[in-house]
């Protein structure tokens, strides 16, 4: 039964009809999605922080394979937007290989974020006990080992960010890393939108963690419980580069090193993460 829901559910997803200015923001889970979401739909409100702040992020951008349950008739975002005769700004956590072919068809421009993988798997185990739609962590030996054998949702991370690295070459796709995201400016220069120095710097200062953090909408706060126990943790956990220094042993960080070097071995994609 799961999984003929997986199949139905996928056919759903692969028939969203893009538009032409329609803008995908795609990441591995844990990369920096709603940080990136709401720097760009500050850019594409001008700035205004009222606009912005009061929507739960996942409506401003809303997530293609996310079914909502506040929302009516099963909370589809693909039903929504396909209801939504606008700009899209939509978020996915697709593989490249899985997007649906419309955004390519459409030549839709494309902004993937890449965070490196100790902290990906780091602000994952967090996630994993938060979010209830994802088993139970455990250990964070066990979710290590997982996360490197692509046992985890979206399988594996150095597939993923691979391939859209490769990607970039051909299509209008902006590859940023999370370290990096306070640049507006080129965000906005690849939207074709003109973002004044000020009104950066304004968007920064809105989308820093900080200030991310004590608004609600930007928190998945308005989701019940059972999905996630905000009791836990916050959804905005740490926000910095490094974390994963207070999470790995010694034995874990060699492993995770040797296992990085041979999945990255070939490809001039580079993180700059210490070993
Ligand atoms: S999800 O669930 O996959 O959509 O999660 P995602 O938004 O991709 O990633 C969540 C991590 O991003 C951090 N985050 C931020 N860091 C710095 N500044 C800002 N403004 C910000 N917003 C979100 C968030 O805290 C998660 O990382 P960790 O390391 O767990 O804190």
């Amino acid at each position: 039964m799961k999984e003929e829901a997986g199949v139905a559910f996928q056919a759903q997803v692969q028939v969203f009809q893009a538009w032409p200015n329609d803008l995908l923001i795609c990441t591995f889970p844990k990369l920096g999605t709603t940080w990136l979401s709401e720097i760009v739909d500050m850019i594409y409100h001008d700035g205004n922080v009222e606009k912005c702040k009061w929507n739960a992020v996942f409506n401003q951008v809303p997530f293609l394979e996310m079914n909502d349950p506040n929302m009516p008739n099963g909370g589809s975002h693909v039903i929504l937007l396909a209801k939504t005769p606008s700009l899209h700004l939509v978020k996915t956590h697709l593989p490249v290989q899985l997007l649906p072919v419309s955004f390519w068809d459409q030549d839709c421009k494309v902004i993937y974020v890449a965070r490196n993988p100790k902290d990906v798997a780091t602000s994952s185990s967090y996630f994993y006990q938060m979010a209830k739609m994802h088993p139970d962590p455990s250990t964070m030996e066990e979710f290590l080992q997982n996360s490197t054998a692509g046992k985890v949702a979206y399988r594996s991370w150095y597939a993923h960010v691979k391939d859209c690295w490769e990607k970039r070459q051909e299509k209008r796709l902006l590859y940023l890393f999370y370290e990096d995201m306070k640049h507006v400016r080129k965000i906005a220069q690849f939207l074709g939108k003109e973002v004044a120095e000020g009104m950066a710097a304004k968007i920064v200062h809105h989308t820093s963690f900080q200030e991310m953090r004590k608004n609600p909408a930007d928190n998945y706060k308005t989701l019940p419980s059972w999905m996630m126990d905000h009791s836990l943790l916050p959804f905005l956990r740490k926000g910095i580069a490094g974390d994963w220094k207070k999470h790995f042993m010694v034995t874990q960080n060699k492993r995770f090193n040797k296992h990085y070097e041979e999945q990255v071995e070939g490809s001039d994609l580079c993180f700059h993460m210490e070993i």
